[in-house]
């Protein structure tokens, strides 16, 4: 499985950084760099320095790290919405979409430092990435805070990473999609039409990015026609800045402030977000919290020192994710009316969150459960050909084969 792994990050590796598939994602995409990275470091600590760095090549003044930065080498319309939608261009010339992803950058950092100290130091690989990922929870911080209530908001469902979630269906809802005939999806080119979204959705996504786009990506003068805090991207926010106080620290700097972010972070988030033993996205336009139990509520496990862990462990085993008697863990709780397990995010188990739950299960000493997700993680990679994700009852393979960050993670998991 290794060394199928390893080989599936050589094909989609392009010099610099790593496309998640070669036929549906033929650029470089922000969290999924990041897993990469943390990948790579056990194959080779230089090649995830340069994925991370190249990402940072495409930061932006206000420091947002966009959630696709395109690669020159590719058609202009490989991919929907490119380069010509978004129009943005930095003034080193690379081009980039203008929404981002969940803020895991900075962990991704400091686990990549982590795989060989000596010489990531010799390079001064924390040196040269710490003020980039500084301004880029700076932008969060300041930008972003839209609630009021101190936990950082998504713009977009693709920020969050689980674009199609049922937890944006009554949000979505409110946005008038562009018209069908105004694009041209090409997602549908490369993967099946049930495993993606509706075009109605599609038009809506379409539709709120160039609203955004049209107010020059300010966040001050957009009128955000969908702000969302998402319990997934705050978490990693926070376990990014525990991060940026380990490399503070590390770097002879005051770690203090990042400290305090995090616990801010993550009083806020449990004051917000918890009710009956669940995490829950809140809906800034309409005031109300989201009642759809999505994994992207059992993500704060990873939390260090997460106050409701026990409780949220509880969840996770209980009937709705049923953790340890399906595969990996179900994007969507099994018991809704409108689970399905193999439409994007609505439903099938990827393997991304089940390295992150698995990531808060060792920090848990939750030993036995980490185990098994583990073996789960690495017989389904290989089994399934690197699928981009999985059904939770059969294990079947959905979306994209060789996809990377499937590959880096089963990798990640070798580690001893
Ligand atoms: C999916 O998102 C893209 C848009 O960003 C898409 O559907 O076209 C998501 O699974 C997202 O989490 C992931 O980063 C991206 C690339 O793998 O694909």
């Amino acid at each position: 499985m290794r060394d199928k792994a390893v080989r599936v990050l050589e094909q989609n590796w392009t010099g610099r950084s790593t496309v998640p598939s070669r036929s549906l994602y033929p650029h470089q995409w922000s969290w999924d760099s990041a897993f990469i990275a943390i990948g790579l470091r056990n194959v080779s600590v230089g090649r995830a320095q340069t994925e991370l760095e190249s990402l940072l090549q495409a930061q932006w003044p206000d420091g947002r790290i966009p959630h696709i930065a395109f690669s020159p080498d590719v058609p202009r319309d490989a991919y929907f919405p490119g380069p010509d939608f978004w129009q943005a261009r930095l003034a080193n010339g690379t081009e980039s979409s203008g929404i981002v992803q969940p803020p895991i950058h900075a962990l991704a950092a400091w686990l990549t430092h982590q795989a060989d100290p000596a010489e990531s130091t010799r390079q001064g690989f924390l040196q040269r990435v710490y003020p980039g990922l500084v301004a880029w929870h700076g932008y969060l911080r300041d930008r972003r805070t839209l609630g009021g209530g101190g936990l950082v908001a998504i713009v977009h469902p693709w920020e969050s990473g689980m674009d199609n979630s049922p937890a944006w269906d009554r949000a979505l809802a409110r946005v008038t999609p562009a018209p069908a005939g105004s694009f041209t999806r090409r997602d549908t080119d490369h993967a099946a039409d049930a495993d993606r979204p509706t075009d109605l959705d599609y038009g809506r996504y379409v539709q709120l990015a160039a609203t955004y786009r049209d107010h020059g990506y300010d966040d001050r003068e957009t009128p955000h026609g969908f702000a969302v805090e998402d319990p997934c991207f705050n978490a990693l926010l926070i376990c990014s800045e525990h991060a940026l106080a380990e490399i503070a620290t590390t770097l002879g700097q005051d770690p203090a402030p990042h400290l305090r972010y995090a616990a801010e972070l993550t009083d806020a988030l449990v004051g917000r977000l918890f009710t009956d033993g669940m995490f829950r996205a809140c809906d800034l336009v309409s005031g109300d919290l989201i009642p759809s139990e999505t994994v992207a509520g059992l993500i704060p496990l990873v939390v260090p020192g997460l106050p409701v862990a026990d409780v949220l462990l509880e969840t996770a085993l209980g009937p709705r994710f049923r953790l340890g008697e399906t595969r990996l863990v179900p994007s969507y709780d099994l018991t809704a009316d409108d689970f399905d397990p193999g439409r994007y995010w609505r439903g099938p188990s990827w393997f991304n969150t089940a390295w992150l739950i698995h990531r808060g299960l060792v920090q848990l000493d939750q030993t036995a459960h980490a185990d098994a997700l583990r073996a789960d993680l690495q017989a389904l990679a290989e089994a399934t050909d690197f699928a981009e994700y999985v059904d939770p009852f059969t294990g079947e393979a959905h979306g994209a084969r060789s996809f990377s960050w499937t590959a880096a993670l089963a990798l990640d998991l070798c580690r001893p």
